[in-house]
């Protein structure tokens, strides 16, 4: 693939430079799209060249589990749209966090996380690295005396999600990420809830950024894959060590290109999501039958100031209470017709799940109470369809589960 053509301008527009970054039509025969490299292996012009790819002595493609023309595109327009040195594609959100985790963290290593995370991250950290001499402290990431307790204990590394996933709860990255740094430990930020679009987080102070690209930056329900960026020399690492044989998880060729191609629409399908989930978030907030609703975009949501000042935009993702809890929460996801009952988000679809028994069911029942994960949370992810339809579907539901007022009936004027 070309390198960045010389004779172009740095476009400052996000998506300007998630269609143009790093690709000249001239450097491929005229092709407007760049094309996919459908190879696994590469050839050497001589065995001496070989080695000397193999010594890290030569750049150039070896073999297709480390590095692909086609990923190598998408990851620069990854860490650009991102503001990092560098980025890696690899083959799931699981595959991003595990990578660096592996490649990073020893035995005896402490890691801090944030209670509110993606079901199987926070399985990964409680269940997974804890069987490998990891030990890992779940802290309040919304209480800085808490995060100065935990940081006390010297981690190598803190994690959290801003948003979270799936209560949309917002951490102050530039608060946390100075509290860590002063004590010695690296900042990594999930970032699939806000995407670039709305959020960055090495501009606030995180080191890496990692990404279910699954979601927003792919946008169309057909592909797995996930997203770190950061510095040149810790990726670096991650793709020689937690790529290449601590777990194997590359990104595909084809969906590094689908990937590729979501990026050029992302900056437009992000600011319509998240347009149509404030106006959904406003339904829900002023609808009888709903208790409590999740939103940063809400003026009265715990961490709007915070949002506000990290965000430009608040995301696609809704959360919400019935007053009739669970049971009615379940009726209410029961009566959709337009919005599809599945977990992931991001989509064009508008997607509704229920986390304590679906994303979030990796959490034991007491952590989930401890941790803010209601049983009767609804989860929405608002797509991409026209926000009257998505509104009247909304509506029709919370109707049906709304408890009918008994008694006599108003007089009529
Ligand atoms: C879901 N989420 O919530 P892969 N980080 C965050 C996530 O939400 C997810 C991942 C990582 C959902 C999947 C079913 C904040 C996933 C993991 O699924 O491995 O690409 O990403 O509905």
């Amino acid at each position: 693939m070309s390198s960045p053509p010389s004779n172009r301008p740095r476009w400052s527009g996000l998506s300007t430079r998630a269609i143009h970054l790093n690709y000249d039509p001239a450097s491929e025969q005229g092709a407007l799209t760049p094309p996919v490299f459908m190879t696994s292996t590469y050839a050497f012009e001589t065995a001496e060249d070989g080695a000397a790819l193999f010594r890290g002595e030569k750049e150039g493609y070896v073999y297709g589990r480390t590095k692909n023309p086609t990923q190598a595109l998408l990851e620069a327009r990854l860490a650009d749209l991102e503001g990092a040195e560098a980025g890696l594609a690899v083959a799931s959100g699981m595959a991003a966090i595990s990578a660096t985790l592996w490649t990073l963290l020893s035995a005896g290593d402490l890691v801090v996380i944030d209670h509110t995370l993606y079901g199987n991250s926070y399985a990964l950290f409680t269940r997974g690295l804890t069987r490998f001499g990891i030990r890992v402290e779940v802290a309040d990431f919304t209480d800085l005396d808490d995060i100065a307790r935990a940081l006390a204990l010297r981690p190598a590394l803190i994690h959290f999600e801003t948003p979270a996933n799936p209560n949309l709860r917002i951490v102050d990255i530039a608060a946390v990420s100075a509290l860590a740094h002063a004590a010695g430990a690296l900042v990594m930020v999930d970032n699939t809830f806000a995407t670039p679009v709305l959020q960055r987080p090495i501009e606030h102070g995180a080191d890496l950024v990692v990404h279910s690209a699954t979601k927003f930056l792919g946008g169309h329900g057909d592909l797995i894959a996930g997203v770190l960026v950061g510095p040149k020399a810790i990726l670096d690492r991650v793709r020689a060590h937690g790529l290449r044989y601590l777990t194997g998880a590359t990104v595909a060729p084809l969906t590094a290109f689908l990937l590729l191609r979501g990026l050029k629409t992302l900056e437009l399908r992000v600011e319509r999501h998240s347009a149509s989930a404030a106006a959904i978030a406003e339904l829900l907030a002023a609808h009888p039958a709903v208790r409590r609703v999740g939103y940063p975009g809400l003026a009265d949501s715990p961490g709007h100031a915070i949002a506000k000042r990290q965000m430009s935009g608040f995301g696609g993702l809704v959360s919400c209470e019935l007053e009739g809890g669970l049971e009615a929460g379940v009726r209410f996801m029961n009566r959709l017709v337009l919005a599809t009952r599945a977990v992931s988000l991001g989509d064009a679809e508008t997607l509704v799940q229920h986390p304590a028994s679906m994303t979030h069911a990796a959490y034991s029942a007491e952590e989930r109470a401890r941790h803010g994960i209601g049983d009767g949370l609804i989860r929405l992810s608002i797509g991409l369809e026209n926000l009257p339809d998505i509104r009247e579907d909304i509506l029709q539901a919370l109707d049906a589960v709304t408890v009918k007022r008994t008694g006599p009936a108003r007089p009529s004027p």
